[in-house]
């Protein structure tokens, strides 16, 4: 075993008995070096015990991160273990990640069974999306019971991040209204809860009404919940409805689908192209090498 396979493996031992200063390098190791630890540690890639991966997303200041808080508190009464992974670089949660830093959230700071970190802006948006991947894993290994993911829902990076959830909640506000047509097809269709928050303003219960009915037809059961997350209403029910989910375990069985081993993969290969697709750009200096290189790509269609 080489020097730095036995510090990993140590680190791994660590972060198994709790250590949070072992959790946060660990999760600096996953992001910097994730494919190659799971191929040399058959613990990351099919760990015994697995943390309920929570999706949370929606439109810029939908309230993500203020429910997020709220549901932290909500399963550190029920005594489980809770880490967030904030995937949005605009998140007040990331803030941390810009000034280098691992944040907590203020009112858990002390708390040593919630750990909080953010997805720094480096790279791609594709690279958040592998960088989250594999950094998610470390909570199964550190035995956390429920990591908590927010994302901004707009685009296609973040609809992909939102593959590796075990479930998936958006967060939508009254003011959502004409919002729902324009949301993303594929986030409607990955989203198993809508949460209308800000429920406190008028005409929450009529846009919880129209979302029912325009979900009626759909296949999939789907939950629409009223929650107010800065007073905290509603926000029981909410984290009663997700760890009814959690409890089931009906998520264990989809971890290992095909589809999400094709997304995982699909997320870490497009990091790798594109890594490849720098270096290869940037040897390109004249029309010749530019001829050259068509030729290839050519060639390898
Ligand atoms: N009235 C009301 N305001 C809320 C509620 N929940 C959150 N807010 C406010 O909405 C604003 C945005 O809240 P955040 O929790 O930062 O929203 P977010 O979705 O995480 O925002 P981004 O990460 O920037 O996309 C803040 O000023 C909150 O205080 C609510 O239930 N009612
Ligand atoms: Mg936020």
């Amino acid at each position: 075993m080489s020097a730095s396979q036995s510090s990993v493996a140590k680190l791994l031992e660590s972060a198994k008995r709790g250590e949070q200063p072992a959790l946060a390098r660990l999760l600096t190791v996953l992001e910097a070096e994730g494919p190659a630890l799971l191929a040399q540690f058959p613990e990351l890639l099919q760990p015994t015990r697995m943390a309920f991966r929570v999706g949370i997303t929606g439109p810029p200041g939908a309230g993500k991160s203020t429910l997020i808080s709220r549901l932290i508190g909500e399963w550190r009464t029920r005594g489980l273990r809770v880490g967030v992974l904030a995937v949005d670089p605009s998140s007040p949660f990331s803030h941390g990640a810009i000034l280098g830093d691992r944040i907590r959230y203020t009112e858990f700071a002390t708390d040593r069974e919630v750990f909080i970190r953010s997805l720094g802006t480096r790279g791609s948006t594709g690279g958040l999306s592998a960088s989250a991947w594999l950094m998610v894993r470390a909570f199964d290994i550190a035995g956390y019971d429920v990591v908590l993911m927010e994302t901004v829902g707009v685009g296609q990076n973040e609809l992909e991040i939102m593959n590796v959830a075990d479930h998936v909640s958006v967060v939508l506000t009254p003011e959502s209204g004409d919002g729902v047509q324009g949301m993303k097809a594929g986030l409607m269709e990955i989203a198993r809860l809508f949460v209308v928050n800000k429920a406190d303003r008028p005409d929450a219960e009529r846009f919880q009404r129209e979302l029912e009915a325009a979900l009626e037809y759909d296949a999939q059961p789907r939950t629409v919940l009223c929650v107010s997350a800065l007073h905290g209403r509603g926000v029981h029910e909410l984290a009663q409805a997700l760890e009814a989910v959690r409890v089931s375990g009906d998520w264990v069985s989809a971890r290992n689908s095909q589809a999400r081993w094709r997304a995982e993969a699909r997320a870490l290969l497009m990091i790798d192209a594109e890594r490849k697709a720098r270096i290869r750009a940037s040897q390109i200096e004249t029309l010749g090498d530019f001829a050259t290189l068509m030729r290839e790509l050519k060639a390898s269609v």
